[in-house]
C-alpha cells in the first residue's frame, strides 16, 4: 500500500489529518456480546453461558441471553453501520451456532444466520470482516479440557473450514482468532473470564494450543480457497517504571514475552522466543508442543490484526505477588495508572499506540496490520434533549487515529481502523455495566441512538481523516 500521509509528527498536535486512499474505516462486535438469542435455532452452551450463570463471576448477574438482541434486528443494526458509512464490519462466528458441542453435526439454522447477516452487509455495501472464535468456545469442548486439549485446536480447523465453505464466496478476510493472550490467561490463569480456571500451568497449554489452533484453521481455510488470512492479538507495550533499573527492564521484558512474544514470535518467526521458554519451563513441562508444530503454526498470514486500548508499566520488586494472569510474574509489580483513564481504569496514552506499531513493523517486518479494535468505555447516556454527549470518547479515539497516522508517517503498514465498538454491549466480567459503544443500547427497550461519537466519526469516515 502506499501511504499518501499528509501530516507528519513535527505538525502541531491537532492538525488537520488525511489517511491514505483506500484506508479502510470499520466498526466491531462480537457474537457473545451483542447477538442474544442464546438458545435459539440449535445454539449449543458455550463456556460463556455456563461461566455467566455461575453466581459471582460477572457484574450483578448479567448474561448475554438477550444482550443487544442482534440475533433478531441485525438488518436495523446494518442499516444503521450504512448510516454511518462503515466500509467493512468485523463481527465473529459464534462456534458453538455452528457446531453445538464444537464437533459433529452441523446445525445449519446456525450458518443461515450469518449468511442473512453478510448477505444485507454486503447489500448495504459494507464489507464483512470474519472473526472465527471470539471467546464463546461450545462447552462440550470445554467438558473435554477445551484448549488445554491438543483436541480443541482440531475441531477448530474443522469449524473453520465448515463456515468458510458457506460464507467463502461473499467474505474476504478471515480472522481466526480473537486476543488468544485472553482466552489463554483470562480463561485459564487468573480465571476472570471464561471458563474460569486459575491453573497457570494449564493457560500455557492454552496459549501453545491456541497458537496451533490458528495455524491449522489457517491450513484448512487456505485449502478451501481463502485469499486473506489474519489474526488478531492485543499487543501490550510494556514499559519499565524505572529504564534506567535493569531490574526493571528484565522485568518490562518478562511481562513482554508473555503478552507478546509467545504469540508473534511463533506466528511470524516460527519459534518460541528462548527467554519466554526458559520461563515457561519452570512452570510446566511443555510436552504438549510436538514436533512440527511451530512449522504449522508459523503459516503466512495476510494481515496482522491489532487490538490496542493501553500500555502497561512494571518494576521489580521482591515479594511483589506478580498478577495471576502473567504465569510466574511474582516479584513484578504492576504499576497503577496515573494520568487520564477510561470507565475500565485503563490509562489513555495514544502514544505508546504508535510506538507499537513501529516496534511491530520492526520487529516483524513485512507484516501488514490493521487496527482491528480500539476504543474506550465512558457511562454517559442520552441527556434530556436525547442526545448523547460523549465528548471523552471522541477525544479517545481522536487521539488514537492521530497515534495510527504518526505510525504510518514513520513507514508502516496499517491497513484501518475498526473502532470498538458499534454499540454498547456486554462486556465479558464487567456484564452491561461498561459501556465501550459508539451507538447507546437502552437494554430495557433495545432502542439504539447515536452518541455524539457516531456522528462525529461517521464525518471522520466522510473526510478520510480528522479536522
Ligand atoms: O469487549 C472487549 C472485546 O471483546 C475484546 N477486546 C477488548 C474489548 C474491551 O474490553
Amino acid at each position: 500500500m502506499t501511504a499518501t500521509v499528509t501530516s507528519t509528527s513535527a505538525q502541531p498536535a491537532r492538525a488537520g489529518i488525511t489517511f491514505p486512499d483506500g484506508f479502510v474505516w470499520g466498526a466491531a462486535t462480537a457474537s457473545y456480546q451483542i447477538e442474544g438469542a442464546a438458545r435459539e435455532d440449535g445454539r449449543g452452551p458455550s463456556i460463556w453461558d455456563t461461566f455467566s450463570r455461575t453466581p459471582g463471576k460477572v457484574y450483578a448477574g448479567h448474561t448475554g441471553d438477550i444482550a443487544c438482541d442482534h440475533y433478531h434486528r441485525y438488518v436495523d443494526d446494518v442499516a444503521l453501520m450504512a448510516d454511518l458509512g462503515l466500509a467493512s464490519y468485523r463481527f465473529s462466528v459464534a462456534w458453538p451456532r455452528i457446531r453445538p458441542d464444537g464437533t459433529g453435526p452441523v446445525n445449519t439454522k446456525g450458518l443461515d444466520f450469518y449468511d442473512r447477516l453478510t448477505d444485507e452487509l454486503l447489500a448495504k455495501g459494507i464489507d464483512p470482516t470474519v472473526t472465527l472464535y471470539h471467546w464463546d468456545l461450545p462447552q462440550t469442548l470445554e467438558d473435554h479440557g477445551g484448549w488445554t486439549n491438543r483436541a480443541t485446536a482440531e475441531a477448530f480447523a474443522e469449524y473453520a473450514e465448515i463456515v468458510y465453505r458457506r460464507l467463502g464466496d461473499r467474505v474476504a478476510t478471515w480472522t481466526t482468532l480473537n486476543e488468544p493472550w485472553c482466552s489463554a490467561y483470562l480463561g485459564y490463569a487468573s480465571g476472570i473470564h471464561a471458563p474460569g480456571v486459575k491453573d497457570p500451568a494449564a493457560s500455557l497449554a492454552a496459549v501453545h494450543h491456541l497458537n496451533l489452533g490458528h495455524g491449522l484453521a489457517t491450513q484448512a481455510l487456505r485449502a478451501a480457497g481463502a485469499q486473506r488470512v489474519s489474526i488478531t492479538l492485543n499487543p501490550c507495550e510494556v514499559y519499565p517504571v524505572d529504564p534506567e533499573n535493569a531490574a526493571d527492564r528484565d522485568a518490562a521484558r518478562l511481562i513482554d514475552g508473555l503478552a507478546n512474544r509467545i504469540f508473534l514470535d511463533p506466528l511470524l518467526r516460527g519459534e518460541y522466543p528462548a527467554d519466554v521458554l526458559e520461563h515457561v519451563a519452570r512452570l510446566t513441562d511443555l510436552a504438549f508442543v510436538q514436533d512440527g508444530d511451530l512449522k504449522i503454526i508459523n503459516q503466512p498470514i495476510d494481515v496482522l490484526g491489532i487490538n490496542f486500548y493501553n500500555p502497561a508499566y512494571v518494576s521489580a520488586k521482591p515479594g511483589a505477588p506478580g498478577a495471576l494472569d502473567y504465569p510466574g510474574s511474582e516479584g513484578i509489580a504492576f504499576r497503577p495508572p496515573v494520568g487520564p483513564v477510561t470507565d475500565m481504569n485503563w490509562p489513555i496514552e495514544p502514544a505508546s499506540l504508535t510506538r507499537l506499531l513501529t516496534r511491530l513493523h520492526r520487529d516483524y517486518p513485512g507484516t501488514p496490520m490493521m487496527i482491528t479494535e480500539n476504543g474506550a468505555a465512558f457511562p454517559e447516556g442520552p441527556a434530556a434533549d436525547g442526545n448523547v454527549p460523549d465528548q471523552r470518547r471522541i477525544d479517545y479515539v481522536d487521539g488514537h487515529l492521530r497515534a495510527c497516522h504518526d505510525a504510518l508517517a514513520a513507514g508502516v503498514d496499517l491497513r484501518g481502523y475498526f473502532l470498538w465498538s458499534l454499540m454498547d454491549n456486554f462486556e465479558w466480567a464487567e456484564g452491561y455495566k461498561k459501556r465501550f459503544g459508539i451507538v447507546h443500547v437502552d437494554y430495557t427497550t433495545q432502542q439504539r441512538v447515536l452518541k455524539d461519537s457516531a456522528k462525529w466519526y461517521r464525518e471522520v469516515i466522510r473526510r478520510n481523516g480528522l479536522e
